[in-house]
């Protein structure tokens, strides 16, 4: 049995398309795929992960104010609400839980609308463009810091 708080591992738009096109920036691993590859990883360090998906803005800020008390440490790929959303912003400020910020590719080294976080300008700290490995990485800085803040 895992010991402490599950971590979310939370998903935005369109990345239940995974897989599916465009490889060549966010490789050929399906969501599935990256679950169960989080699952396996979380495991070996002793924890659950709750893993989900949504296209809808308010959904996101709806599972991050849930993870206020049930999260150990929230991963976060928002997709492209990364750059627009100030209510996930905001929904970050307010839970003291930390965030990770997760992207497969790296939003700094493409097109200049994408270089502004409004998550990341809330977040503890980012992991991005390393495919479906930064999400790995995250769950290791995640299980990281749950351990030192005793969730
Ligand atoms: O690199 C990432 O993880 C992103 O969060 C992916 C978002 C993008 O808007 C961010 O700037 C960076 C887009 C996810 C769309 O995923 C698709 C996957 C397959 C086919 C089409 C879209």
């Amino acid at each position: 049995m895992p010991d402490g708080k599950p971590i979310y591992v939370l998903n935005g738009p369109n990345l239940n398309l995974l897989g599916t096109r465009e490889p060549e920036i966010y490789g050929r691993a399906t969501l599935a795929d990256i679950e169960k590859a989080c699952a396996e990883r979380a495991q070996q360090l002793g924890r659950a992960i709750v893993f989900r998906q949504s296209n809808v803005e308010g959904e996101l800020v709806n599972w991050l104010q849930e993870a206020r008390d049930k999260a150990a440490a929230v991963i976060l790929n928002a997709g492209a609400y990364t750059h627009t959303s100030v209510a996930l912003h905001d929904a970050i400020k307010a839970i003291g839980v930390p965030v990770i910020e997760t992207h497969l590719s790296n939003p700094a080294a493409r097109e200049e609308f994408r270089h502004v976080s409004l998550v990341g300008q809330a977040a503890r700290g980012v992991i991005a463009g390393f495919g479906a490995t930064s999400y790995l990485l995250a769950i290791e800085a995640a299980a990281l810091l749950a351990q030192q803040q005793g969730q």
